[in-house]
């Protein structure tokens, strides 16, 4: 039997791993490659699983942890959908506030996997707004070290480093970016992206697909600092059914729903790592995503049509504690619910903070 090819996608919270995802699958699916994909959350109710499929992917999903913790079913995923769908690639997207994948995700795989997966390249997405404000400017993080830190680690490991989001910079951006990537992390590919609009994804792909992993050295990372980062963050999942008393625009509802929640953050100076959000209606849907509270909404697609009944699946994830998250977001919900006399019919609400990361395998 011949063996599946294994690519994975990582990189911070919002960086753009799941639009890379798609862009890349349909890059492969373009050139006659079949294609499968893996998501993974530390909770359930995923917008991107969700989001993958809708655009008829076949996607499997790790949920309640990241792919180093639940090694065995993310094996257990990656084998399903290599029965299923026989694919010549499988591209697989750790949660994005995972990292150290060299040791507990590689060298495992390597060591147990060999003759059943190809495995590339490490991709390490990056966000040009999160580079310039976690690592370049001075005193310009919003965030507390740790997730400094674990942001830099995450770059640490990458064999290809991805200046995603390309669109948003001038071209003298994107050189001082560059250089500056290089300078920091020396021999590491750096390739310029745009996830969104394609361009970069021709010469990502035939990097990636060009070479084997060939994990070096696994990362010097100090697990207690990676704890903290994770426990700075508040995570939120929620499913909710609505229902309107006559048809309402849902693109309209989730702009105020979203509007609200990072205004609310701003002013408790509260940064988002990536608040998104999905309604859908029949075969109508929508998906939101903001990934700071000094940024703009960004809609990926809108519904067409009002509606009377929807549902939202929300997935945030702050720097704050779930006890501060959770009542906020009910609270501009049930806010935005009255203001369009719109019920919530059912709401199903996950809020934690992640546990210290324990991988399954650790090969130092
Ligand atoms: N302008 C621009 N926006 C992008 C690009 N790639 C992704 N985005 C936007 O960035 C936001 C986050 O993108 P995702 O692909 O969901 O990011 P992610 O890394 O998968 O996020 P998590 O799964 O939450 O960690 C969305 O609003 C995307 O539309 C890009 O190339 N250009
Ligand atoms: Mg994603």
């Amino acid at each position: 039997m011949s063996r599946t090819n294994l690519v994975i996608v990582g990189g911070f919270l919002g960086a753009g791993k799941t639009t890379s995802i798609l862009s890349i699958a349909k890059h492969l699916l373009g050139s006659g490659k079949k294609i499968g994909i893996v998501t993974n959350d530390q909770g359930s109710d995923l917008v991107d699983t969700n989001f993958l499929a809708k655009e008829g992917l076949p996607v499997l999903e790790v949920t309640g942890g990241c792919f180093c913790c639940n090694f065995d079913e993310f094996t257990a995923k990656v084998n399903e959908l290599a029965e299923s769908e026989m694919p010549d690639v499988i591209l697989a997207e750790p949660v994005g506030s995972c990292t150290d994948l060299i040791a507990t995700l590689y060298k495992p795989l390597m060591h147990n996997y060999v003759n059943q997966f190809v495995l590339r390249p490490l991709s390490i997405v990056a966000d040009p707004k999160r580079v310039k404000r976690l690592m370049m400017e001075k005193e310009g993080s919003p965030f507390p070290n740790e997730i400094n830190y674990l942001f830099r680690k995450q770059m640490e490991e990458a064999d290809i480093i991805i200046l995603n989001k390309a669109d948003t910079l001038k071209s003298e951006e994107i050189q001082a970016i560059t250089a500056f990537l290089k300078e920091e992390f020396k021999g590491t590919d750096v390739l310029v992206v745009s996830a969104k609009n394609g361009t970069g994804i021709d010469e990502w792909v035939q990097v990636v697909m060009g070479r084997e992993a060939m994990p070096g050295s696994s990362l010097d990372i100090d697990y207690d600092a990676y704890a903290l980062a994770e426990e700075y963050l508040g995570w939120l999942n929620s499913a909710a059914l609505l229902k309107a008393e006559k048809p309402i625009n849902v693109n309209s509802f989730v702009e105020k729903l979203m509007n609200e929640i990072s205004i609310k953050l701003k002013e408790m100076n509260r940064e988002i790592a990536h608040l998104k959000i999905y309604g859908i209606a029949q075969d109508d849907w929508v998906k939101a995503s903001i990934t700071s509270i000094y940024d703009e909404i960004d809609f990926n697609r809108t519904m067409e049509k009002d509606t009377e009944q929807f549902n939202l699946i929300i997935n945030a994830r702050v720097n704050t504690d779930p006890e501060t998250l959770r009542p906020l977001v009910e609270t501009v919900l049930a806010g935005v619910c009255n203001e369009t006399n719109t019920e919530t019919v059912h709401l199903k609400t996950e809020c934690f903070k992640p546990g210290r990361p324990m991988p399954k395998y650790r090969m130092g």
